[in-house]
């Protein structure tokens, strides 16, 4: 194959950053760096976005209401702020959820919101709070009810816990807990995934000690179901024989949260969203975690393994590599006709905070190549391994997030595994409490952008010309319109899924259709054609 030239990485980071004032310069540079997976620098992450750059980033609320707690069907998530919030974090991710039959409750397409109004604002809006509580309850009778704090709520200081104590003690059979996950919290969305985990720790794991059977119980930590990818690991499982106990929380339950400390192994698609809930877990009740990852055909076939491999089970490992064996043909017969028209192609992804990671996968199987990536808000060790945890420094931002005390339970604590068959395991190549980061499995010379500027991305356009470029419907059709095909990797347009081996399936159908489409090649924009009608500022 040979190979495509490209600019020098030192030359395209200097076209990035030098327009820029030189303070500006000087920050934005250090989170553009030039990957080399032996000696892997330093990616400034998890700071302030610098005001007026046009981020991708979302916000607090918007990584607690909407990406942690939004796909649980049977919680009634309300919202306590201006509608506008609401109306914004409903139904827009394509998480999808399947009720177990008509006695299960789906809530997913209602949007719960206190609308508050100015008035609230001036004179407080913890009574309209109580009345919002009041009423879901006696029109849904729900198991749970979630309240979500906007920025006005911590602007004004309203109580939502309080309420929440409150209600949850007045209705006697409905668990309400409140979450401050103002949009301002933190940096980006990352802070509302660490309320999320907390609050979800707090006041429902652990609820239910029903042993509900199975041999090989684990909980799916970060999968969220986008595009029905849940559905599809779902029956990965269930073919090898894996007992799934709780999601977090693609497709999931509030009765799966609350048994969720029954299970054996957890094991984490996206390990910025949830690693906390896995720490703490881990330290509760003695459930030992690992990384997987189902995006890739190999990497799924991988992580049924390590799973297989962690409950040191000769009957699960061999129907394990049945399963496989099963599946694999057909994603290969499906490769080895796509790949003469996509390898050599080149792709570009700037995602969350997991998937700029996980899809490198599916486009290494098509013989892709990932000359950039970086995430929106993901942290060091999502970039270099958790390796660099001790190292990170803890900013003001950060220090706004609660970190829980978690201690051992004394009756519910129970290690799976001692400490030595950890170590075993370890020994033997099965990286438990590990995760290595995207910068290992990028090439040298490959360029990492954190938190990447709108004016970075079309620079870097303009300087590779990429066959694919991969963010979010923000990005979609500035991107489209300078003749690169955009494949949004958070919703995945109208397409799906892309886990598991299907899911393979459908990916690599869905990408050669668009880096092979020539409507591309013949998109030209009118000042192209006849330069006169280019857009000018009128100075005077
Ligand atoms: Fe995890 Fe996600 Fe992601 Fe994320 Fe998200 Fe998402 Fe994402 Mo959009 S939890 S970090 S906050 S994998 S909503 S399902 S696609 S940015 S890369």
């Amino acid at each position: 194959m040979e190979s495509r030239k490209y600019p020098e990485p030192s030359v395209v980071r200097e076209e990035l950053i030098k327009k820029y004032p030189p303070k500006v310069a000087k920050k934005r540079g250090k989170a553009i760096v030039i990957n080399d997976p032996e000696t892997i620098p330093p990616v400034q992450a998890n700071i302030r976005t610098i005001p007026g750059i046009i981020s991708q980033r979302g916000c607090s609320y918007a990584g607690c209401k909407g990406v942690v707690l939004g796909p649980t069907r049977d919680i009634v998530n309300l919202v306590h702020g201006p509608i506008g919030c609401s109306f914004y974090a409903w139904l827009t991710r394509r998480n999808q959820t399947r009720p177990d039959g008509p006695e299960d409750r789906n809530y997913m397409t209602y949007c719960f919101s206190t609308d508050m109004q100015e008035e609230h604002v001036v004179f407080g809006g913890e009574k309209k709070l109580k009345k919002a509580i009041q009423e879901a309850y006696d029109i849904f009778h729900p198991k749970a009810i979630g309240i979500f704090s906007t920025c006005p709520v911590g602007l004004i200081g309203d109580d939502v816990h309080a309420v929440s104590r409150e209600m949850k003690e007045k209705l006697g059979d409905c668990n309400i807990f409140g979450f401050s996950c103002e949009g301002y919290k933190g940096v980006s969305q990352s802070a509302g995934h660490h309320i999320a985990n907390n609050q979800v720790f707090k006041h429902v794991v652990g609820l239910d000690d029903t042993d509900k059977g199975g041999k090989f119980k684990i909980n799916m930590l970060g999968e969220y179901n986008i595009g029905g990818d849940a559905f599809e690991i779902e029956r990965l499982l269930e073919k090898c024989g894996i007992t799934m106990v709780a999601s977090f929380s693609g497709n999931s339950t509030v009765g799966q949260f609350e048994n969720s400390h029954t299970a054996d192994l957890n094991v984490i698609m996206c390990h910025r969203s949830i690693n906390y809930m896995a720490e703490m877990m881990e330290t509760k009740y003695g459930i030992p975690w690992m990384k997987v990852n189902f995006i890739g055909a190999q990497s799924s076939a991988k992580s049924l393994r390590r799973i297989a491999r962690y409950f040191e089970d000769e009957e699960l490992m061999a129907k394990v590599e049945q399963v496989i064996a099963e599946e694999l043909p057909v994603v290969q017969s499906v490769i080895n006709e796509i790949y003469p028209r996509t390898k050599g192609k080149l792709a570009m992804l700037f995602v969350g905070g997991s998937r700029a990671h996980h899809y490198q996968e599916l486009f290494g199987e098509l013989g892709m190549e990932t000359i950039s990536a970086g995430y929106e808000f993901g942290h060091r060790d999502d970039y270099e391994g958790r390796k660099v945890i001790p190292t990170i420094k803890v900013d003001a931002d950060s220090k706004n997030i609660e970190e829980l005390k978690v201690t051992a339970d004394p009756e519910k604590f129970k290690p799976r595994k001692t400490e030595e068959e950890l170590e075993k395991l370890k020994a033997e190549g099965l990286d438990i409490r590990e995760y290595e980061g995207m910068m290992p499995d990028m090439k040298k010379g490959s360029i990492v952008i954190d938190d990447i500027s709108h004016y970075e991305s079309e620079k870097l356009i303009e300087l590779y010309k990429p066959d694919i470029f991969c963010a979010g419907i923000k990005e979609k059709y500035v991107v489209q319109k300078m003749g690169v095909p955009l494949k949004q990797l958070h919703s995945y347009d109208y397409g799906g899924p892309y886990a598991g081996f299907k899911g393979a399936i459908n990916f690599y159908r869905d990408i050669d259709r668009m880096v092979n489409s020539r409507v591309w090649r013949l998109i030209q924009a009118p000042w192209e054609k006849t330069p006169e009608l280019e857009a000018n500022y009128v100075t005077q």
